[in-house]
């Protein structure tokens, strides 16, 4: 391992003459510095569920489960734990490692902190991963989730400090990074990134990927979200030139790859616009986690059958495989993404 290629000092100025470089030096700079960290063949599943969904007060713009915007999107209060557990024991048949709970909070209640400690449990308990995304988090409530075991906890960044305000007015960055050492501190693993596709600048894009690396340590998880437009959030207005092209998306992930060698960088939302090309240059550049599952919170993934089948095109393979498998369908869809060792692995898993 090459400690001088974990900084935490990035200027932007190196981090444009990343983005600057020709396509082809981009690209095997950064699948280059994946290999020397990471098994090229192999990219970790995770599977998200909305517990709570909708009515959040928050503005975020481009999220469908803001109450300010009409999106025609049914709220759903907390779920059962039971209606959790059973979700989260599907996702781990179908092959995923980790389970992410998302809820559509600014921040939750510590009442609220009884009730996922529950879910936590429950997941931990199947022996999946468990991440959660519940808004802001104050010291205490950090500490009593880490004390109930969860693994990973999300808190984007979103985008730059400088275009931040053009998307959300209800909370300020500072705010964020005030959750994300929280989160550090209590001693879980952060999940943090960001979304491109805004009608940010490329500059923007600069400067997301320099706050993420520049952390007093890189998240372990890094989602690369490209922006998913709802019909009624302020984003949806977009022109479509503003949106981002598929060699740019595949330029932010490279660079996030060589900036946060030892992170996960996840291919997150808007795979299901994605063509199969596209992605496999993203599992090129350094992208090795993806959400699996027909849904991500509250719109839509590309369906198990297309992603394995993308995994068995690609010779990639999960970095978990299914236990127990519950019906033919599922038997199936586990089957592609089990590699030759899978005995050996669920041995160990
Ligand atoms: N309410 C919590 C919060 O905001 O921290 C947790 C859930 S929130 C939906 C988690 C993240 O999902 C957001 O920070 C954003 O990065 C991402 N996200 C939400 N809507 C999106 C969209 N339409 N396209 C892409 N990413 C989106
Ligand atoms: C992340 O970075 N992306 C996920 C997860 N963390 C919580 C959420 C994407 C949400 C896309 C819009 C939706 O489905 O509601
Ligand atoms: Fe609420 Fe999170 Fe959506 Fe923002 S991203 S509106 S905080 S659910």
């Amino acid at each position: 391992m090459n400690s001088a290629e974990v900084r935490h000092d990035w200027s932007a100025a190196e981090v444009q003459a990343l983005f600057d470089l020709p396509f082809n030096d981009l690209l095997f700079r950064a699948h280059s510095v994946h290999r020397r960290y990471f098994d090229a063949n192999k990219v970790q599943l995770s599977t998200l569920l909305s517990i709570k969904t909708g009515a959040c007060p928050e503005d975020c713009g481009y999220c469908p489960q803001s109450v300010r915007y009409d999106t025609g999107l049914e709220k759903e209060a907390l779920m059962d734990v039971e209606v959790v557990k059973a979700a989260a024991a599907k996702a781990k048949a179908a092959g995923a490692s980790r389970f992410c709970m998302g809820a559509a909070w600014r921040s939750p209640k510590d009442r609220d902190i009884d009730a996922v400690i529950d879910m936590v449990k429950a997941v931990k308990d199947l022996g999946l991963e468990s991440c959660m995304t519940l808004g802001m988090l104050k010291e205490q409530q950090a500490r009593r989730l880490a004390e109930a075991g969860l693994d990973y906890y999300n808190h984007n960044l979103d985008t730059s400090p400088e275009y931040y305000e053009k998307i959300i007015t209800t909370r300020t960055y500072q705010d964020r990074l005030d959750t994300l050492e929280h989160v550090r501190e209590a001693g879980m693993k952060v999940c943090c990134g960001g979304i491109v596709g805004m009608g940010e600048e490329p500059a923007d894009r600069v400067e997301m990927l320099r706050q993420l690396a520049n952390l007093p340590e890189h998240p372990q998880s890094v989602p690369i979200n490209s922006l998913v437009k709802v019909q009624g959030t302020p984003l949806n207005g977009l022109p479509g030139e503003q949106s981002i092209e598929p060699f740019d998306f595949i330029r932010v992930i490279a660079v996030a790859r060589i900036m946060m060698p030892r992170s996960y960088v996840r291919l997150s939302a808007g795979r299901q616009a994605m063509n199969d090309q596209t992605q496999a240059l993203c599992f090129f550049a350094g992208a090795n986690s993806i959400f699996y599952g027909e849904k991500l919170l509250t719109t839509g993934n590309p369906d198990h059958e297309r992603d394995v089948a993308l995994f068995q095109r690609l010779g990639i393979e999960s970095d978990q495989v299914a236990e127990q498998v519950d019906t033919a369908e599922e038997a199936a869809c586990c089957g592609a993404v089990e590699s030759a060792d899978a005995a050996g692995k669920a041995a160990t898993a």
